[in-house]
């Protein structure tokens, strides 16, 4: 699958792989190449953006949404239209259709889940609006139906809380269950197959249960009670976000058990609350998926707007946390 090669060609980190990703060549040739400007020469034009985010499901996509809106302002030349589609593709592809109904000069969005954009995306290819994935791949075959993806290696994400899960509480049998993202989700998808890839050579290891918590907290803590109805004898739970370890948490204390001691907890993200589980001993590992990509994003559309060329696929740098190291970062923590 194309996007999925795209997807794991993951190149160095963060600001590094952007400044690599942004040919600037202004006024160099290849005239067609995408950059539909408002009329004019656009001396003082504001740039016009329509965004459609995914929903407000956690705690990451609160700050994602922040870091959007707080970039692509006026002052800095960006006209930004923003809808929150609920975590409802529908409402994503009507978004994105009322965008292209409007003639804005570019498109971005994080699309919900993977499979099934392919028509809207070639509405906006004969509308000549160029578009942006951001956060979130899709499947499409077609990859010149967007410009670029930016955001983070999910796959890696999991692998490294695999890694982790493998070397530090591996040592002996555990049990684990797994709270998957959103179904059919890029993140739920490659998150789920970077930890059992991390961890299938671990004969201790065994994922007894995986059930989706969308992603969000009562979800989260829903499919924990579940499980911890169903089996007696959970180690560690698997969130593919903080939000759904956080209810999770609440499960396990509702429960009579202690988060972190009888049953341990790793996820993604590393958000304020998940570090702050963290930093408390009630979460053992998260593996960091940064949410600030309101900058990049500004960039990659200043880039193609001056005539520039953007690599198709941009991965933003994630770091990784122990408890000592969220109680170190905790207080200079964005988000
Ligand atoms: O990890 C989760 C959010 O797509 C990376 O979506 C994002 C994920 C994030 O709901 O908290």
């Amino acid at each position: 699958m194309v996007s999925k090669k795209l997807r794991t060609r993951s190149f160095a980190a963060g600001i590094a792989v952007l400044a690599l990703g942004l040919g600037a060549c202004a006024g160099s040739s290849g005239s067609g190449d995408g950059a539909t400007s408002s009329s004019g020469d656009g001396g003082g034009d504001l740039i016009s953006v329509g965004f459609s985010q995914v929903g407000s499901e956690s705690g990451w996509r609160a700050a994602n949404t922040k870091s959007i809106q707080d970039t692509l302002t006026k002052d800095a030349g960006f006209d930004l239209s923003f809808s929150d589609a609920q975590q409802k593709q529908e409402n994503q592809i009507q978004a994105i259709r009322s965008y292209i109904a409007k003639g804005v000069d570019y498109i971005a969005f994080s699309p919900v889940v993977e499979s099934g954009w392919d028509s809207v995306l070639e509405e906006a290819k004969q509308a000549n609006i160029p578009v942006i994935l951001t956060d979130r791949a899709v499947d499409s075959k077609d990859t010149s139906l967007y410009k670029t993806f930016i955001g983070s290696d999910f796959i890696e994400e999991g692998k490294r809380v695999g890694e982790w899960v493998s070397d530090n509480l591996g040592t002996e049998p555990i049990n684990v269950v797994e709270l998957q993202g959103t179904t059919g989700s890029a993140p739920a998808i490659d998150r789920k197959e970077g930890f059992a890839d991390a961890t299938k050579d671990n004969p201790n290891i065994k994922i007894i249960a995986s059930e989706t918590g969308n992603f969000t907290r009562a979800e989260g803590k829903t499919v924990m009670e579940g499980f911890l109805q169903a089996y007696p004898d959970i180690d560690v739970v698997y969130a593919h976000n903080d939000d759904m370890g956080l209810g999770a948490i609440e499960a396990i204390e509702a429960a009579g058990k202690v988060p972190g001691k009888d049953i341990k907890i790793v996820s993604i993200d590393g958000v304020k609350d998940g570090m702050t589980a963290l930093s408390e001993g009630k979460i053992s590992y998260i593996v960091e998926c940064n949410p600030l990509l309101g900058p990049d994003l500004a960039k990659i559309i200043k880039t193609l707007h001056d005539g520039g060329t953007v690599e198709p696929r941009i991965v933003t740098h994630d770091d990784a946390f122990d408890q000592a190291a969220a109680k170190e970062a905790l207080p200079t923590r964005q988000y």
